[in-house]
């Protein structure tokens, strides 16, 4: 008795009451829903914490020849249909936008950039994937009608683009349509879901990875950066702000202690070994900063300035692996996190082996938020701990805190992302429109960090138990703005990937 009172103080009993008999949809294929040996244990474990659950493939929203946006249009269509009974979707296929059975789609909120030119970087981000089609299903997307979706400006206005979710949509990518690693995830899920006070503790503990993006002098296409941009400002914000209500949440900080440049709040360092064997000891949030690229993550230093001049310049700038999709396993526990990564193109759905998907499999994460493309950055000045959260733009690091907040606050994971989303970014702004496009959410999107298990019905048959255990526990914005170059809204890395070529 005094244990549980003791207890009671903690977030993870504070949770809310969900809403009653929450719906949850399931768009997937014949194929998987026939081969998956787990789909109909998690629909069940799902309905046991009160769900109503229904799955869906061609048989009902039809195209079985399909594949791409023709597949697409057809899954949207029946969504719309159906809506109204459900919050939540999950896509459970191919996220390939041309051959996929559940495809993501191929949105253009840079469509008025040059081909070979995205903002100080030589490469071609006009176009970028999204699942966002699956949660605003009132817009019409191509409102211009040109055949080109997503568009900035002519997308946009009475009848188009609302970014309003009408469903909270999260996906399982299966490729190869292997249905044995389908099955590991839902089964990771499953124990997710049946964790019991003390195997969730870990949850209250918070792990922030943060990596330097940029140092000052370093020169991007057409110019200089005229400041470091560390990541290591949006940790400390968080920890001062989004988590200053939970005492009872503790964090643990990696950043840049070495070089010519260093985060200037105390923590250990980062470096790969050290971020993978921190996160194997279990966590319930992992936020990280670094450039991103599909299978990795990358930790950007600066050892020394070598000339003296008090610049970084770009021979002087390293690039080492922050961690890989391969690493995943190393960190897969029984205590898998709510994942951001504040990085570019590490959430390709599309891509095997991606990273967000890497550490679903390995159940190292149990959602992921991250990003299809090259990522912008908010204007946020982070280092003002006074601040309030800058709302005009739209970064995946305002989309974190905000995530983490509704997290904590007890709301559905996949709700907490959309509602971030529609909250941030101005219409009509085209970087705020390529970062709701394409943020998009890995997993179960009607999880949440607070412990469900109290919420289960009697088991169905057929359902399988299992949890985890052993865990162990500046200057005024708008003067900066200006002094800013565009750039620095770009976590891009164009250019070490040119340099890795070499
Ligand atoms: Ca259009
Ligand atoms: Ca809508
Ligand atoms: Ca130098």
């Amino acid at each position: 008795m005094m244990f549980q009172l003791l207890l009671t103080c903690h977030l993870l009993f504070a949770a809310p009451v969900p809403a009653e008999n929450p719906g949850l949809v399931i768009v997937t294929t014949q194929r998987i829903k026939a081969r998956s040996a787990m789909l109909k244990s998690f629909v069940a474990e799902k309905e046991a914490h009160g769900f109503m659950v229904e799955v869906i493939t061609e048989e009902q929203y039809g195209g079985p020849e399909d594949r791409g946006e023709a597949r697409a249009l057809a899954i949207r269509s029946y969504l719309q249909s159906i809506e109204a009974d459900f919050s939540f979707a999950l896509l459970i296929g191919d996220a390939d936008p041309e051959y996929g059975d559940v495809p993501q789609w191929v949105v253009w909120p840079r469509h008025t950039y040059p081909a070979n030119e995205c903002v100080g970087f030589a490469l071609d981000c006009r176009s970028c994937l999204t699942d966002y089609l699956y949660a605003d299903l009132t817009g019409d997307w191509d409102l211009s009608g040109n055949g080109q979706r997503g568009e900035t400006a002519l997308d946009e206005g009475i009848g188009g683009i609302d970014f309003g979710a009408e469903l909270f949509v999260g996906r399982i990518p299966v490729y190869f349509n292997d249905v044995m690693e389908l099955d590991q995830i839902l089964e990771n899920t499953i124990a997710f879901m049946n964790q019991d006070a003390a195997e969730a503790a870990y949850r209250e503990r918070a792990l922030i990875g943060a990596s330097f993006w940029y140092f000052k002098g370093q020169k991007m296409t057409s110019y200089t950066l005229a400041e470091h941009v560390d990541g290591s400002d949006i940790g400390e914000w968080f920890v001062h702000n989004t988590l200053a209500p939970y005492p009872e949440v503790t964090v643990t900080k990696l950043y840049e202690t070495q070089g010519a440049a260093t985060s200037p709040y105390g923590a250990e360092q980062l470096t790969r070994e050290a971020f993978i064997q921190e996160w194997a000891t279990g966590y319930g949030m992992v936020f990280w900063m670094a450039h991103g690229l599909e299978t990795k993550i990358l930790r950007t230093t600066w050892p020394a300035d070598t000339d003296a001049d008090g610049l970084a310049d770009n021979g002087e700038i390293v690039a080492t692996d922050m961690l890989r999709s391969s690493d995943a396993t190393l960190i897969g526990t029984d205590c898998p996190a709510f994942v951001v990564g504040v990085s570019c193109e590490m959430g390709s759905a599309e891509v095997p082996g991606n990273l967000a998907w890497s550490l679903l499999y390995a159940n190292a994460a149990i959602g992921v938020v991250g990003s299809s493309s090259t990522t912008p950055a908010s204007a946020m000045e982070w280092s003002d701990f006074d601040a309030p959260l800058e709302e005009e733009t739209i970064g995946a690091g305002s989309v974190g805190v905000r995530f983490y907040e509704s997290l904590l606050g007890g709301e559905y994971a996949g709700k907490a992302f959309y509602d971030a989303k529609m909250a941030l970014g101005s219409e009509g702004k085209i970087e705020a429109m390529a970062g709701k496009m394409m943020l998009n959410y890995m997993g179960d999107p009607s999880l949440t960090i607070h412990v469900t298990r109290a919420d289960r019905a009697p088991l169905p048959e057929n359902t399988t138990t299992g949890g985890g255990s052993g865990c162990s526990t500046a200057p005024h914005s708008s003067q900066r703005d200006a002094l800013l170059p565009m750039v620095l809204l770009l976590l891009g890395l164009a250019a070490f990937r040119m340099r890795n070529c070499q």
